[in-house]
């Protein structure tokens, strides 16, 4: 893969913003369609896929994921990969069902994570049925890491269990998290000198004010980027995002100055090693 390609993730939209504070979240299927083909259009090539319910509220509902994954690949080539980390207050069980859907990837977070008022839990047993489950179902991990010590766990994890399915290892830092790493420089530069040997790409995303600090951290370091309206809802101090396009867009621009191409569909399969279908 030329150095100068860039993996532009988008993850439209999370499990904490409630519609009514946003009206612009996509939360129905159709919504998240027409984003989904926006964000592609514009230079994305994987979507992190939260859903919600009627009521749009985060939910794990196998039906509704296995719709979504369907309506994805029918609308457009992204690599589509589902959160398994849901909300805060998703069962463990509901989590690892999630894989029953088969997208191409699926998150795994690497340890637990205080989450604002919240805690994100990420128990070690659960981890690694988790990832042994995504070996056996071929479906490719990304591996979020929310602080220095979930990349730690990573080594732990791959010694113990070896490569993902596919055999590329791609991370994924969430900085900037109330209770995880900082969203600066100096801790991407600190999480990416940790990452594990066996490592072959990794991208970063600053929640809410970090997500531009991030954004160039990451460039300037060869990384890819992760954006979007579960991470950042404002462009500036009180100018809110229309689009998730929007913000892809932005990262596309950024990426010229930084001399980087957003890479095609095809060339994020071969890089995250995702199973042809
Ligand atoms: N919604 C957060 C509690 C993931 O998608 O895997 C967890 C999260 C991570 O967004
Ligand atoms: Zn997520």
């Amino acid at each position: 893969m030329p150095t100068d390609r860039l993996l532009i993730t988008v993850a439209p939209t999370g499990a904490e913003t409630a519609k009514a504070d946003c009206p612009a979240l996509p939360t129905t299927l159709p919504e998240l369609v027409e984003t989904a083909v926006a964000c592609e259009a514009a230079g994305a090539s994987m979507i992190h896929v939260h859903i919600r319910d009627a009521d749009h509220r985060p939910t794990l509902d196998f039906g509704r994921l296995q719709d979504t994954v369907a309506a994805l690949r029918e609308n457009t080539s992204l690599v589509v990969q589902l959160s398994s980390g849901g909300s805060v207050h998703d069962p463990l069980a509901d989590r690892l069902k999630v894989l029953d859907a088969e997208p191409d990837s699926c998150s795994l977070t690497m340890g637990t994570t205080n989450f604002g008022d919240d805690v994100f839990l990420n128990p070690w047993p659960f981890v690694c049925e988790l990832y042994q489950l995504s070996q056996e179902r071929e479906i490719v991990p990304e591996f979020e890491l929310f602080d220095l010590g979930q990349v730690h766990a990573l080594t732990r994890l791959l010694n113990k269990y070896g490569l993902p399915y596919g055999g590329q290892v791609h991370c994924d830092l969430v900085m900037g998290v109330p209770g995880g790493m900082n969203g600066t420089t100096d801790a991407l530069v600190a999480a990416v000198a940790a990452l594990p040997t066996a490592t072959t790409s990794w991208s970063a995303t600053g929640i809410g004010r970090s997500t531009l600090p991030v954004m160039f951290a990451a460039l300037s370091k060869g990384g890819h980027l992760r954006v979007g309206m579960e991470d950042v809802l404002t462009l500036a101090r009180g100018v809110p995002v229309r689009s998730n396009a929007q913000l892809v867009e932005r990262a596309v621009d950024a990426a010229r100055v930084a001399q980087r191409t957003p890479m095609s569909t095809e060339e994020a399969r071969m890089m995250l090693g995702v199973r042809q279908r």
